[in-house]
């Protein structure tokens, strides 16, 4: 705790306004009426934006897509009414290692336990979904604190941290001491450290990835967090092993590179899931091989030979038993591979390549009808092949769960390395709010977030928060009157068939989320015919105000399921 000894006592809120903005915070993501003097501050000392929304959950989801976007701790607030709304919105950043800080108001010691108005205990409600879950209750420690909240949300596997300031409404920030607005800029974006692996471990790894005749790669999210993308392209090239991603991975490699087989699991593409399946040899990087990735273990069948690259000691071998196994940071470790490579044992593989060239053409000409169709309502695989073709080369895409994660994790392709791809871990109605989040963080590439309709009713309001803060993301709804992820699991639920009735359990009243769009003073394109997608894709980039183009979609349409 630095103090300077001499008298010069500080407000918490001044300091605490010139730390986030040490800290390079450009946003912070927040439902009032929390550390109200810090926001006056920010107002007077920094340029911080405060993005007023209208739900905790949306705030915590926007600081979330603004982290995953640029590697940078997202922030959100909530007073001690709201802060389980906002702990429910930190669980998808848990799950996908994602750096966001929350901040809520809390409980004093003067008066707890003697029913407060809106007061329960939060903080244990923080524990299962953040790195590091503490109080703050002298304003003291506000400046220690928040160095170990960027400390905790960056370093190892990123991810969720609370702090809860003394006060229902965060008064704390109010009371002064000698303090000082001491950053730590290291701790400013992900990744703080990169820790060199063993160098022993790098070269047994190497060994076996060279030996083997029919290797891949499965690259998750640690890969996109170390920024290692063009590493696991260039070893894969001199190589020759083929590349699978999990979701949270998937813009680890473009989808157009001929050793990528795509997405390996549950929302997968089929021929990722062939390619794993007929390794004899698969090398984890950067992914935690949990159910969605390896579609529940069956892709690859435990007891195929793995190898694990990772950050955390603890990822190492937790699924599958490892041949072999190093512990670092995904780009130090793939630079000491690129190192010490032998080029020559990549002939070898001359059969698995055009084995894999052969899946990847087999998926291609499987979908081609599918991806061009013209049918009319509009089938949501057209949908995903007109996105590949109009992307920006610089676009982040953000997708939300359920279908949506199926069809444009299978069916999108991302064409070039500065494209970025940013998807739930799980939670409908994610990604809407975490496109707001990505453009407020990166605010000269174009953001296109694809959801169902069922998915952007969740946090609807919010496009009057994209229109008054200018957050310009285009918002692509899927809407099909229904959520039809659904629908297979109510077939199997009435033995088969379900009845007519049985869908008041998964469809809603026709919307035009166009007009709604407009009336909220966005941009709203309403697109029923296929060859309309991509003009209205333009017309969106081009505005200077959010946009939503709702896409009428045949309610009857699955996304294919993963392949074994
Ligand atoms: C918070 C949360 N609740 C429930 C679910 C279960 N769920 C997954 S997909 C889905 C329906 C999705 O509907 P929509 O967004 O319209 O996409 P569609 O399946 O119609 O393409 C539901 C309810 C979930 N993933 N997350
Ligand atoms: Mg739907």
């Amino acid at each position: 705790m630095a103090t300077l000894g001499h008298n010069t006592k500080r407000l918490g809120a001044e300091v605490l306004a010139d730390m986030l903005a040490g800290y390079g915070v450009t946003h912070v993501f927040m439902v009032p009426a929390v550390l109200r003097r810090t926001f006056a501050e920010m107002e007077r000392r920094t340029k911080i934006a405060r993005v007023h929304c209208h739900g905790e959950k949306a705030a915590a989801y926007m600081a979330d897509g603004y982290a995953r976007a640029s590697g940078k701790p997202g922030i959100c607030m909530a007073q001690v009414i709201g802060a389980l709304n906002l702990a429910a919105g930190l669980r998808d950043a848990y799950l996908a290692h994602s750096p966001v800080i929350a901040f809520t108001g809390g409980r004093d010691p003067k008066t707890k336990f003697r029913k407060v108005y809106q007061e329960i205990d939060d903080v244990p409600a923080f524990e299962p979904v953040t790195k590091f879950n503490a109080t703050i209750d002298d304003v003291a420690r506000i400046p220690d604190m928040l160095r170990q909240a960027f400390r905790a949300a960056t370093s190892g596997a990123p991810g969720p941290v609370h702090l809860q300031f003394r006060g229902n409404e965060g008064q704390l920030d109010l009371e002064e001491a000698e303090i000082e607005p001491l950053v730590e800029p290291q701790f400013a974006s992900v990744p703080p450290f990169r820790p060199e692996p063993e160098a022993a471990h790098v070269k047994a790894a190497l060994e076996l990835l060279q030996k083997a005749e029919r290797p891949i790669i499965v690259a998750g999210g640690g890969v996109r967090a170390s920024g290692a993308g063009r590493e696991l392209t260039a070893l894969a090239d001199a190589l020759q092993i083929p590349v699978a991603t999990s979701l949270n991975g998937k813009d680890s490699i473009p989808d157009t590179h001929p050793l990528s087989v795509g997405v390996v699991g549950t929302y997968s593409r089929e021929s990722a899931n062939r390619a794993v399946n007929g390794a004899d040899l698969v090398c984890f990087i950067g992914s935690e091989t949990g159910g969605m990735t390896t579609h529940f273990w069956a892709v690859p069948k435990i007891g195929t030979p793995a190898i694990q690259i990772d950050i955390d000691p603890q990822a190492l071998g937790r699924n599958y038993p490892l041949c072999a196994s190093v512990l670092g940071d995904a780009r130090s470790v793939l630079v000491r591979m690129l190192g010490q490579i032998d080029k020559s044992s990549a002939a070898k593989r001359e059969p698995w390549i055009k084995e894999i060239a052969v899946l990847r053409n087999d998926w291609c000409a499987k979908y081609k009808p599918a991806l061009e169709s013209d049918a009319i309502p509009i089938q949501p695989a057209r949908i995903c092949c007109e996105l590949t073709r109009h992307m920006p080369d610089d676009a982040i895409v953000v997708v939300d769960t359920g279908h949506a994660g199926m069809w444009m994790g299978g069916m999108y392709d991302l064409r070039k390395p500065t494209q970025s791809y940013m998807r739930s871990a799980g939670h409908l109605g994610w990604a809407f709010p975490a496109g707001l989040g990505a453009k407020a963080a990166c605010p000269a590439r174009p953001v296109v977030t694809f959801t169902g309709d069922a998915g952007f009713w969740y946090h609807i309001a919010e496009v009057e928060t994209a229109v008054r803060w200018k957050l310009n993301a285009v918002t692509i709804v899927n809407n099909n009157g229904g959520g039809n992820q659904s629908k297979r699991g109510f077939d199997r639920a009435y033995g088969g068939t379900q009845t007519e009735q049985a869908r008041e359990l998964w469809t809603y009243n026709p919307t035009n989320f166009a007009r709604l769009a407009e009336d909220m003073g966005a941009l709203g394109i309403r697109v029923e015919r296929p060859e309309e997608i991509a003009p209205a894709l333009q017309r969106a980039l081009a505005a200077h105000c959010p946009a939503v183009i709702d896409i009428a979609t045949d309610i009857e349409a699955l996304a294919p399921v993963a392949v074994i």
